[in-house]
C-alpha cells in the first residue's frame, strides 16, 4: 500500500491485494539501553498470477536497515533499494515460498511520536495501529496481511524482568550477562497493527477466569512499580466483560492468557493488541482518593471495549483502513450495550447521546465531516474520529432497531461464523444481516457512505372529530464539504402516543408508512402515518431512545413538550424532550439582545427541570442528567452562525442562576442530604447520588454567590468525586478568592506525586470561564509538572482549554487562538497525532461572528504556511479551511 505521509491521497477505489502472500513472522527483539535490534524472518510467497518480475515493496518509517538475507544468504546491494521509508527487493522466486531476514536497529528513547517501539518511564512498549509496525521493521504493513507470529524478546533481567507479547507464553530462559529471554507464540493469524511487545520492571495482579466451555484463562494486569493496587477495579471490569460477551453474543476468549499493561505515555485510550492490550494508564489505575465516578465509568467502558475487540477487530479484522468503522463502530456499540446492562440503560443512553451531540454532530456539520466509511484519506491517524466510532455505533444500533434484538443476534452469529479469520468489509457485515433475516438493508447501508447529519422534520395534524392523528415525516440531508451525496436513507423512528396519564396508547389502528411495532421505518424522502380511533389528542413522542442519529425538527408546542418531559413512559425521551426545550430557549436567547439574557428560561421550563430533579421515584443519575444544561459548545452548534461565545456564556450563566434561585430550597436539601461517610462504592447508584448532590452544589453557588458549601464539601471530601466537584465550583465560580486558591494549593500539595491527578488540576484551571484563562494556561505551561511529551498532560492543559473553554479560547482579541497555535507547533515537532487532534478544536470557526471568524481563520492559515509541519497537522488544517 502507498505510504500515507508523502502527501498522497489514498483511495478506497484503488484497493488491491498484495503481490506477495505472507505465511509467518518470526521476530527477535533485543533490547538495550539506548538501542533495540530487531531481526524479523518473513516467510513469503508470490501470489498466484502475479508477474514474476514484480518486486516486493515493504513499508518502513524512519528505519535503519542493518541486514538483509534471502533464504539465509545475504542479498547483494543491487538486488534491493532501501530508504528509511521503504524497502524494495527484486528478483524474488516466482513460484515457491522463500524467507527474508530483515534486520533493523532503533532508538526507542528518541521515539516521541509514541508510534512503533518507544519507552515510557523506562518501560519498553509498542503501539502499532494504524501504521506503527513499519517503524519497527520493514513490512507489508496493512490490515489485510495476516500471519502467525512467534516473538522472542531479550533484555537485561534487572531492567526488564517482565517480557510480554501476543499469544501464549512458549519459553523463557536465562542468558549470560544478566540477560534473559521469553518467547511468545500467537496461534491466531493477525495483521501487524495488532502486534505488541512490552518489557520492563512491572508490578502486576493476576486472576483466573474459566470460560463458559470450561477453558481456563490467566488474566494479568501490569503497571508501573507500586501501582498494581490501583488495578483491582479494571480486573473486575475485565471479568464482567468476559462473562457479558459469552452471554450476550456467545463469544468466548480464545488464548491461555489475557494481559493488560498500563502505560503513562500513550496517544489514545487503549489498544486491543491480540492477548496483550496496552492501555493509557488513565483507563486502568483507580482508587477512591484519586479517581472520580466518571473515571470509574471510563475504565469500565474502555476495558470492555478493548476486550470486545478480540472478536470484533481481531478474530475478524478490517480489509483496509476505510473499513475502520467495521471494528470501531461495532465495538463501541458493544461496549455501550455492556454499560447499559451493567448500569442504568436510560442513563447510559443519555450519556452516549450527549457525547454524540457534543463531538460527532459538530464534526459532521463542519469542514472535517466525512462518511462513517470514508472513501479517501491522507493520514489515517486523523480518522479515529467521533464519526467513525460514535456515529458508526449508531449505525449498528439502527440495524438492531430495524431487525429487533433476536434477528440482530442471528446476523451477528452469521458474521462471526462466516468471517472468522477474515479481513472483512462493511458490505460483508451488512450482507450477514440480510442473509440471516431476509431484510433489505440497502437504504441503511447508504448511511455508511454519506456525510452529514440528516434532519427529520415532523408535523402533526389532529382531527378531533374523526379521532385521527396524521403525522408527516420528511428527511433532508444537505450536501456538505465532503460531497458524498444526499440520497434518502432508512431512518428507524421509535415512537409512542402518550395519553394524559402518561400511558402509551395502543396504536393498533395505523396506516400509511411502514410501521412495525413501535418503530416507524422512514425510507423515502417523505412519509405519512395516520393513527385512527383516538378518543383524545395524544402527545406524540418520537425518536425514543434516539433511534437514529438525526437532527429533529419537531415544532411541538411548549405545552406538549412540558407534558412529555413529565409523563413520557420512555425515560430517555423525557430527558431528550426537556433538553431540547432548554436548548431551544438558550439558543433563542443567544440570538436576542441583552435584556432577554436575564431570564432565558421560562418559569415553566425551570419547573420542569426541578420537577425531574426532585422526583424521588427516578434514579439519582437521571435526575442529575435533567439538571445538566446543554453546554456552551452545544448552544454554539445549534446557533450555527454568527456565534458570539461571550453572549452564549452569559445566557447559560443566566439560566443557571435562574434555575438555582427558583430551586434554591430543593438544591439546599439535595446537597445537605448527600452521603458524607468515608465509605465509597463506585457502583452506578452511589455515583448517581454523588452526581445529583454535586449538581445541586453548582446551582446553589450560582444562585447565592456563596462559596461556603463548596468550601465545606472540599474540606470534608472523602473521595475524589466529591473533592473535584467542590474544587470545580470554587475555582470556576470564585476564582480569585482565598477559598479557591487555598483549595487549589491544597489539591496540588496532596497529589503532586500523581500525574493523573495533576491532569485534573491543570484541566480545572484551563476551563476557568474567564478571559484571563489565556494568561493562566500560559503560566501553567511553564509549571514544573507540565510536559509537552506526555499526551495526557498536553490534553489536560492545551486540549481542554481549546475544547472546553469557549469563553477564553474564543477571546475576541484572538489571544486564545494564538496561544493554542504556538503550542501546536511545539507539540507537532514531538507528536503529530496529538497536535493534529487538538487542532480539530478550530473546526467550527466558520460559525463564529465575523471578528473571531477572521482571527481564527487567519491563525489557521498562518499555521498552514509553516514549513516542516507533520502530515497529520497539515491534513487537519487544510481540511478545516476547505
Ligand atoms: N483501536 C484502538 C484505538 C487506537 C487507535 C490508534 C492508536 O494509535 C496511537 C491507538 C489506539 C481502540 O479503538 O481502542
Ligand atoms: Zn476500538
Amino acid at each position: 500500500m502507498l505510504r500515507t505521509d508523502d502527501g498522497q491521497t489514498i483511495k478506497l477505489e484503488d484497493y488491491r491485494a498484495t503481490d506477495f502472500v505472507l505465511h509467518s513472522v518470526a521476530m527477535t527483539i533485543r533490547l538495550f539501553e539506548g538501542r533495540a535490534d530487531i531481526h524479523t524472518t518473513l516467510e513469503l510467497e508470490r501470489r498466484k498470477g502475479v508477474d514474476a518480475a514484480a518486486p516486493l515493496v515493504l513499508d518502513g518509517d524512519e528505519l535503519t536497515l542493518t541486514g538483509l538475507a534471502l533464504n539465509g544468504t545475504p542479498l547483494e546491494g543491487e538486488r534491493y533499494d532501501a530508504s528509511p521509508q521503504r524497502l524494495e527487493i527484486t528478483g524474488l522466486p516466482s513460484d515457491e515460498r522463500f524467507t527474508l531476514d530483515i534486520e533493523t536497529t532503533l532508538v526507542p528513547e528518541n521515539n516521541t511520536k509514541l508510534m512503533g517501539l518507544y519507552r515510557s518511564n523506562g518501560i519498553w512498549c509498542t503501539q502499532c495501529e494504524a501504521e506503527g509496525f513499519r517503524r519497527i521493521t520493514y513490512f507489508l504493513d496493512r490490515p489485510d496481511v495476516l500471519a502467525r507470529y512467534e516473538v522472542r524478546i531479550e533484555a537485561d533481567r534487572s531492567a526488564a524482568p517482565v517480557l510480554l507479547s501476543n499469544g501464549n507464553p512458549a519459553e523463557t530462559a536465562v542468558l549470560p550477562d544478566n540477560r534473559h529471554f521469553a518467547v511468545w507464540d500467537d496461534p491466531f493469524d493477525k495483521p501487524s497493527y495488532l502486534f505488541a511487545m512490552v518489557a520492563g520492571d512491572l508490578d502486576s495482579i493476576h486472576e483466573q477466569f474459566t470460560t463458559a466451555s470450561g477453558k481456563p484463562v490467566s488474566l494479568g494486569i501490569y503497571t508501573e512499580r507500586g501501582r498494581a493496587t490501583q488495578a483491582g477495579y479494571a480486573m473486575d471490569a475485565l471479568k464482567r466483560s468476559m462473562v457479558w460477551d459469552e452471554r450476550r453474543f456467545g463469544r468466548e476468549y480464545d488464548l491461555d492468557v489475557f494481559n493488560i499493561v498500563a502505560i503513562a505515555d500513550f496517544n489514545m485510550g487503549a489498544m486491543e493488541n491480540k492477548g496483550l492490550n496496552v492501555f493509557n494508564h488513565k483507563y486502568v489505575l483507580l482508587d477512591p482518593e484519586t479517581a472520580t465516578d466518571v473515571d470509574y465509568a471510563g475504565v469500565e467502558t474502555v476495558i470492555a471495549h478493548e476486550y470486545f475487540h478480540n472478536w470484533t477487530g481481531n478474530r475478524i479484522t478490517c480489509r483496509d483502513w476505510f473499513q475502520l468503522c467495521l471494528k470501531e463502530g461495532l465495538t463501541v456499540y458493544r461496549d455501550q450495550e455492556f454499560s447499559a446492562d451493567e448500569r442504568s440503560a436510560t442513563v447510559q443512553r443519555i450519556s452516549s447521546v450527549r457525547r454524540l451531540k457534543a463531538h460527532q454532530f459538530p464534526e459532521d456539520q463542519g469542514p472535517l465531516q466525512h462518511p462513517v466509511r470514508p472513501t479517501e484519506y491522507r493520514e489515517i491517524n486523523n480518522f479515529y474520529t467521533a464519526t467513525v466510532y460514535d456515529k458508526g455505533a449508531e449505525l449498528v444500533r439502527m440495524i438492531e432497531t430495524i431487525l429487533g434484538r433476536d434477528r440482530f443476534r442471528r446476523g451477528m452469529d452469521l458474521y462471526f461464523d462466516r468471517h472468522d479469520g477474515d479481513a472483512a468489509t462493511v458490505e460483508d457485515f451488512i450482507a450477514c444481516f440480510e442473509a440471516a433475516t431476509g431484510e433489505d438493508l440497502s437504504r441503511l447501508a447508504l448511511w455508511y457512505g454519506q456525510a452529514g447529519t440528516p434532519t427529520v422534520t415532523v408535523t402533526e395534524d389532529y382531527d378531533a372529530a374523526a379521532g385521527r392523528l396524521t403525522v408527516g415525516f420528511k428527511q433532508t440531508l444537505r450536501q456538505g464539504t465532503a460531497g458524498t451525496g444526499t440520497a434518502p436513507v432508512h431512518i428507524p423512528i421509535r415512537f409512542g402516543l402518550v395519553g394524559p396519564n402518561g400511558q402509551d396508547i395502543d396504536t393498533a389502528s395505523v396506516h400509511g408508512a411502514n410501521v412495525a411495532g413501535d418503530v416507524i421505518h422512514l425510507t423515502e424522502p417523505e412519509a405519512r402515518v395516520v393513527f385512527e380511533n383516538l378518543s383524545e389528542r395524544p402527545y406524540l413522542s418520537v425518536l425514543r431512545d434516539f433511534s437514529a442519529p438525526v437532527a429533529l425538527d419537531h415544532p411541538q408546542s411548549e405545552a406538549d413538550r412540558l407534558a412529555l418531559a413529565r409523563l413520557d413512559p420512555n425515560l430517555f425521551n423525557r430527558w431528550r424532550i426537556l433538553n431540547d426545550l432548554v436548548g431551544a430557549a438558550l439558543t433563542t436567547a443567544s440570538r436576542a439582545p441583552s435584556p432577554e439574557i436575564q431570564a432565558p428560561l421560562t418559569p415553566e421550563i425551570i419547573d420542569a427541570i426541578l420537577g425531574s430533579a426532585g422526583d424521588e421515584s427516578l434514579e439519582a443519575a437521571f435526575r442529575a442528567q435533567a439538571l445538566a444544561l446543554p453546554g456552551e459548545a452545544e448552544i454554539a452548534r445549534m446557533l450555527a452562525e454568527n456565534v458570539d461565545p461571550d453572549t452564549v456564556h452569559a445566557v447559560v450563566e443566566a439560566a443557571r442562576r435562574g434555575v438555582g434561585k427558583r430551586g434554591a430550597a430543593l438544591f439546599a436539601r439535595l446537597h445537605a442530604d448527600r452521603e458524607t461517610g468515608s465509605q465509597f462504592s463506585p457502583d452506578a447508584e452511589s455515583a448517581g447520588s454523588r452526581a445529583l448532590a454535586s449538581a445541586a452544589l453548582g446551582y446553589l453557588a450560582a444562585a447565592t454567590g456563596d462559596f461556603g458549601p463548596a468550601a465545606d464539601q472540599y474540606a470534608a471530601a472523602g473521595n475524589m468525586t466529591d473533592r473535584l466537584a467542590a474544587l470545580t465550583v470554587l475555582v470556576h465560580r470564585f476564582p480569585d478568592t482565598p477559598a479557591s486558591t487555598s483549595a487549589l494549593d491544597d489539591f496540588y500539595a496532596r497529589f503532586k506525586h500523581d500525574g493523573l491527578v495533576i491532569d485534573k488540576w491543570f484541566a480545572i484551571q484551563a476551563t476557568i470561564p474567564s478571559p484571563g484563562a489565556v494568561e493562566i494556561v500560559a503560566g501553567l505551561a511553564s509549571h514544573a509538572m507540565f510536559s509537552l511529551k506526555n499526551p495526557n498532560r498536553v490534553r489536560a492543559l492545551v486540549g481542554t482549554f481549546a475544547a472546553a473553554n469557549q469563553l477564553a479560547f474564543h477571546r475576541a482579541d484572538g489571544a486564545g487562538y494564538r496561544w493554542v497555535a504556538e503550542r501546536l507547533v511545539e507539540i507537532d515537532r514531538l507528536n503529530p497525532q496529538v497536535s493534529a487532534r487538538i487542532a480539530t478544536t478550530f473546526r467550527s470557526w466558520r460559525s463564529l461572528e465575523p471578528v473571531r471568524r477572521d482571527k481564527a481563520s487567519a491563525t489557521l492559515r498562518q499555521l498552514l504556511e509553516l514549513k516542516d509541519l507533520s502530515t497529520d497537522l497539515r491534513d487537519i488544517l487544510g481540511r478545516s479551511l476547505r
